[in-house]
C-alpha cells in the first residue's frame, strides 16, 4: 500500500514537471515526424533512445537494423531546471543548443516525436494550435495534402513556421525526396494558397568553404540597420558558412513582404538568390535556410557508430549561426502579425480578453472588460473572418461583458472570437473540439 502511494506521488511529481509551462509562454515545436534523424542527419533536439528505422518506402518504424534518434515529445531532464549555466550536452541531440538557447530564452521547447500527427484545429494534443512556431528542419518524407492544409492554414491564422532545408540530392531516407523538392511541394502544391509565400527553393548544391561574408564592397549578409534577423536581438550576424546547401528565389510579385537577409556568396543586395529568407503570409510568418549544417551543434546520437555531426552552431563562423537562428526564431515567436489576406485588419494581444474553457467542447464563456459606456458587440469569425452563428447570450456585470456562446452546433477547428466596443477591439483564437 505505502508502496503504491510513492508511486502515484513520484508519477504526479513528475508529470507537474512536465507540464509546467507557464501561461503566456511561448510554445516552440521541432517536427520528427519526417525522418529529420534519417541517414547522417540526428535534427532533435533530445532523444532518450535510438532505435529509429526510416524505411526507403517511407514508411517508419523502430527495431531495425538501425539506430537513428528517436525523440520523445518532452525532452530530459526537465527544461525546468535549465539555467543560464546549463551545457547543450544536457539534452542528446544535434539541436540540442538551438533548443537549450530557446529555453533560456524562456521559451517552452517539445518535440513532434514520429507517432504524431500536423494537424492544425483538430483533436490532437499536440495540435498546431497549441504552438506558437513549427521548426522542420530538413524534411525527408513529403508532406500529405492533409498536412500541407495544416501547415498552411497555422500560418495563414498566425502560426510561425520555421523552413530548413539542405542541399539537392538529400536524400536521406532513400525514398526519392529531399528537402528542397519537399518544402516546394508545400509552397506550390496545397490546397489553401499556392505560391504564397515569396520564395521557393532551387535544387543546388554548394559550400562556400571560406565563409568570407562581409560587411564590405559586395556583402552577403544585409547590413542594414533596420534588418530584423542580421541586427536581432541575440547579437549581430556578420557571416554565414554554407556547408553543402541550397539557395532560394524570390518573387516579391508574388508576396510584397518577403525579405532576404544572406545571399549565396558572390551574390548581393539586389539578387534574388538568397539563403536566408522571412515572409508573412496571413495573420503568420515564414522563416527559412537553406542549409542544415548551421543549426547542427555538433553532438548527439552516436549509436552505431555512423553518424558524424559538426558544429555549425558555434564552430564554423563563431557565433554567427548561433545569433542567426535565434533572432530567427525571436522573430518567428514575437512581435506583430499582419492579416491582410483573411480580412482581419488587426490581431490585439488583449489581456482584458478571457475565453474559457479552451479548447471548447461546448459552451464557452467570454470575458471582456469593458470601461465604457457602450456594450462590448461580439461576433465569431471562421478561419476565413466570416462570420458564423452560434447561440449566444450576454451580460453585463459592472464592467464585464461577458458572452457564453454554444459551440456543439459547429464544426471542430479554428475560430476567432472577436469583440469591439467603441474603438477598441480584440480579438482572439478559439479552438472548438466537439469530442
Ligand atoms: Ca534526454
Ligand atoms: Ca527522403
Ligand atoms: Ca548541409
Ligand atoms: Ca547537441
Amino acid at each position: 500500500m505505502k508502496k503504491t502511494t510513492l508511486v502515484i506521488a513520484s508519477a504526479i511529481l513528475c508529470c507537474n514537471t512536465l507540464f509546467s509551462q507557464t501561461a503566456g509562454q511561448k510554445k516552440i515545436l521541432f517536427d520528427n515526424t519526417h525522418a529529420e534523424t534519417a541517414g547522417s542527419g540526428d535534427w532533435c533536439i533530445d532523444s532518450d533512445i535510438q532505435n529509429m528505422t526510416w524505411y526507403a518506402s517511407g514508411q517508419t518504424g523502430t527495431g531495425g537494423s538501425y539506430y537513428h534518434a528517436n525523440p520523445q515529445q518532452y525532452p530530459t531532464p526537465t527544461q525546468t531546471a535549465v539555467t543560464s549555466a546549463t551545457a547543450e550536452t544536457y539534452w542528446n541531440g544535434a539541436l540540442s543548443y538551438w533548443a537549450t538557447d530557446c529555453v533560456k530564452k524562456g521559451y517552452w521547447v517539445e518535440t513532434l516525436p514520429y507517432t504524431g500527427h500536423i494537424t492544425y484545429g483538430a483533436t490532437n494534443t499536440q495540435d498546431l494550435s497549441k504552438y506558437d512556431v513549427f521548426i522542420v528542419d530538413e524534411p525527408n518524407i513529403l508532406f500529405t495534402t492533409a498536412e500541407k492544409t495544416a501547415l498552411m492554414n497555422f500560418v495563414k491564422n498566425g502560426g510561425s513556421l520555421f523552413m530548413i532545408s539542405d542541399h539537392t540530392g538529400s536524400d536521406r531516407n532513400n525514398d526519392g525526396y529531399d528537402s528542397p523538392m519537399i518544402w516546394n511541394d508545400l509552397i506550390t502544391n496545397n490546397s489553401v494558397q499556392n505560391n504564397a509565400l515569396g520564395f521557393k527553393f532551387e535544387l543546388q548544391n554548394f559550400s562556400d568553404a571560406s565563409g568570407t561574408q562581409t560587411s564590405g564592397g559586395n556583402p552577403n549578409v544585409s547590413t542594414l540597420s533596420t534588418d530584423s534577423i542580421t541586427k536581432g536581438s541575440f547579437g549581430t550576424v556578420s557571416r554565414v558558412k554554407w556547408s553543402n546547401g541550397t539557395c532560394m528565389t524570390m518573387t516579391p510579385s508574388q508576396n510584397a513582404d518577403v525579405k532576404a537577409h544572406a545571399w549565396k556568396n558572390g551574390k548581393g543586395q539586389t539578387d534574388t538568390a538568397v539563403v536566408c529568407v522571412t515572409s508573412r503570409y496571413g495573420c503568420g510568418k515564414v522563416a527559412a535556410i537553406g542549409d542544415s549544417s548551421p543549426p547542427d551543434d555538433g553532438t548527439g546520437n552516436t549509436a552505431g557508430g555512423s553518424i558524424t555531426l559538426y558544429n555549425g552552431y558555434t564552430g564554423d563562423v563563431g557565433q554567427n549561426h548561433r545569433d542567426l537562428l535565434m533572432n530567427m526564431t525571436i522573430w518567428l515567436a514575437e512581435g506583430s502579425k499582419n492579416c491582410t489576406t483573411t480580412g482581419i485588419n488587426s490581431v490585439i494581444e488583449n489581456n482584458e480578453l478571457t475565453i474559457y474553457p479552451n479548447p471548447a467542447n461546448g459552451k464557452v464563456e467570454i470575458n471582456f472588460a469593458n470601461n465604457a459606456e457602450s456594450n462590448a458587440v461580439f461576433s465569431l469569425m471562421n478561419i476565413n473572418g466570416q462570420i458564423v452563428n452560434a447561440a449566444q447570450t450576454h451580460q453585463k456585470n459592472n464592467n464585464q461583458d461577458v458572452f457564453t456562446i454554444d459551440t456543439t452546433t459547429l464544426e471542430a477547428g479554428i475560430y476567432y472570437c472577436k469583440v469591439q466596443v467603441a474603438d477598441k477591439i480584440g480579438i482572439k483564437k478559439l479552438v472548438v473540439l466537439n469530442n
